[in-house]
């Protein structure tokens, strides 16, 4: 069935002389601007349509195939790609082309071609049905759609401007934590060289320490050598003399009891005299008895032995105190410092420098302020980490997320969804109980640029089911609310969020 009853054949005469020629093509042109409309075709493809120099008509998709133009939209389909028939139902794979002039136009299948339902979603003017049935309301969709235009982009200008000062608060956060991790770093390197002063004023003590102890000893040694000479000395002058005090005491005592009388000797009586006097006032020597001599000998031997034993024992206990700082430190002198500190070349001489510095500092509170500076370097390091794994995290495009550690939360259904932005997501029951559905990971824009997408993984465990996890959908809109959550997949969650964050300008339109 031809639409509108209308369809003319034209084919221009090149010979006619140019006056006559503009008029016929001037002809030509109203005639082809009017007449060779046809129903259900797209303007672009009327010359398609037009009947070649003997009437015919060729399939769009196969040339070779020609049929009687008056056969198009005769309600019969004759071509194999439906072409003959835009304007009809009568084939499955043929398109109509509603043109809804001054608003968009749109294809139908053709199966909803004069079917008595006016599908004005696609076909606002009614051209799908016959004349008279489907009322044109182009113009009411166009003002509706004008409308949703001017509040859409209405939205999108504002959540864009809130979206920047997001952005701006996420991009100076991202500042601070760097300054901050600058900051750190040269503290890091303060407080590092710092500590290896200290160890080294410790080391050099310690090896101070072990020479003093060495020192010591020897001094002890060689003072109880000397003494141990004088008191071996000193018993054999006083054994040698007991010794002669008891000859002479026997000769005495021989002289007395053997001289005389008669000889009236008074020399000899006077010693004899004064020989009892003294054994009456002193006694005499029964024996010579050397016992305490030897004891005095084996007393000086025993302090020397046990002297010896305590210098093996503190020099022992000293290097292993040496070895055990020096695995157990996370700090290390190079073997280059160890042998020079104990040859006495460079270390010692800077040590005895940075001694002078920290010769007022004893040794339990050199000891303390080593503890001190290593548990600031622990902790400088955590932040260090904490900071570094910060600047790396994912918090999607133009790092928007950063900033955004607020949460938000909806009913829907049993459940209390609460999702904080750059946290956790849950699901909490109507008894209280919580359910993490996931911890949040990054976020990118769909390829559409429509939809800003953060993941959330790492949830609890679902009963005999997966880890559960989640998709939070962010469309544009003046305020972050959550709308809707749905369980696609067993305990994989998509939650629909209107959010500033997801506004761009490419979706005004
Ligand atoms: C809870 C909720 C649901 C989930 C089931 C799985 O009821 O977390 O969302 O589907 O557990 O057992």
């Amino acid at each position: 069935m031809v639409y509108a009853g209308v369809r003319l054949g034209i084919k221009p005469q090149p010979k006619f002389c140019s006056y006559m020629l503009l008029i016929t093509l001037q002809l030509i042109w109203c005639t082809i601007g009017s007449a060779t409309k046809i129903r259900g075709v797209n303007p672009i493809l009327l010359d398609r349509y037009q009947p070649d120099a003997d009437g015919m008509f060729h399939c769009l998709n196969d040339s070779t195939i020609a049929i009687p133009a008056d056969r198009i939209n005769d309600n019969y389909c004759d071509c194999p790609d439906g072409s003959d028939e835009p304007g009809t139902s009568a084939c499955s794979n043929s398109k109509f082309y509603c043109e809804n002039e001054g608003f968009f136009p749109h294809y139908i299948p053709s199966s909803w071609v004069d079917d008595g339902v006016c599908d004005y979603e696609k076909c606002c003017d009614g051209t799908d049905e016959p004349k008279g049935k489907c009322p044109n309301r182009c113009a009411e969709f166009k003002d509706k759609y004008e409308r949703e235009r001017l509040e859409n982009n209405g939205i999108v200008d504002k959540g864009v401007e809130i979206r920047n000062g997001i952005i701006a608060k996420s991009q100076h956060e991202r500042l601070q934590i760097q300054h901050e991790l600058d900051r750190l770093t040269h503290e890091m390197g303060d407080l590092q060289s710092k500590l290896k002063q200290l160890n080294k004023v410790k080391e050099t003590r310690n090896l101070e320490d072990g020479k003093l102890i060495n020192n010591a000893f020897e001094d002890y040694e060689r003072n109880l050598e000397d003494a141990r000479k004088v008191v071996d000395l000193q018993m054999t002058q006083h054994s040698d003399l007991t010794e002669r005090v008891h000859t002479l005491e026997k000769l005495l005592q021989t002289m007395k009891d053997n001289y005389n009388h008669n000889f009236n000797d008074p020399a000899v009586k006077l010693a004899a005299h004064s020989f009892e006097d003294y054994v009456a006032n002193k006694g005499i020597l029964k024996n010579v008895n050397n016992d305490g001599n030897s004891k005095v000998k084996n007393q000086l031997d025993e302090l020397h032995t046990s002297f010896e034993t305590s210098k093996d024992k503190l020099l022992d206990e000293w290097q292993k105190k040496q070895e055990g700082k020096k695995s157990g430190s996370w700090f290390h002198f190079s073997a280059e410092d160890i042998v020079d500190a104990f040859l006495g070349i460079r270390s010692l001489d800077e040590s005895s420098e940075l001694n002078k510095q920290h010769s007022s500092v004893g040794p339990a509170r050199l000891a303390k302020n080593i503890e001190d500076l290593e548990s600031k370097i622990k902790e400088c390091n955590q932040s260090i980490t904490s900071d570094k794994q910060s600047l790396a995290k994912d918090y999607g495009p133009n790092d928007i997320l950063r900033s955004q550690n607020g949460c938000i939360s909806h009913q829907i259904g049993e459940y209390n969804y609460r999702l904080c932005f750059t946290g956790e997501l849950s699901q909490i029951d109507s008894n209280r109980h919580g359910v993490r559905i996931g911890h949040f990971e990054s976020a990118s824009f769909s390829d559409d640029g429509k939809t800003l997408i953060s993941k959330y993984s790492g949830g609890e465990k679902c009963w005999n089911g997966p880890i559960r996890s989640a998709e939070v959908r962010m469309k544009c809109g003046l305020r972050n609310e959550i709308l809707a959550v749905s369980e696609p997949e067993k305990c994989g969650y998509m939650v629909e969020v209107k959010s500033p964050m997801a506004c761009q300008e490419s979706q005004k339109y």
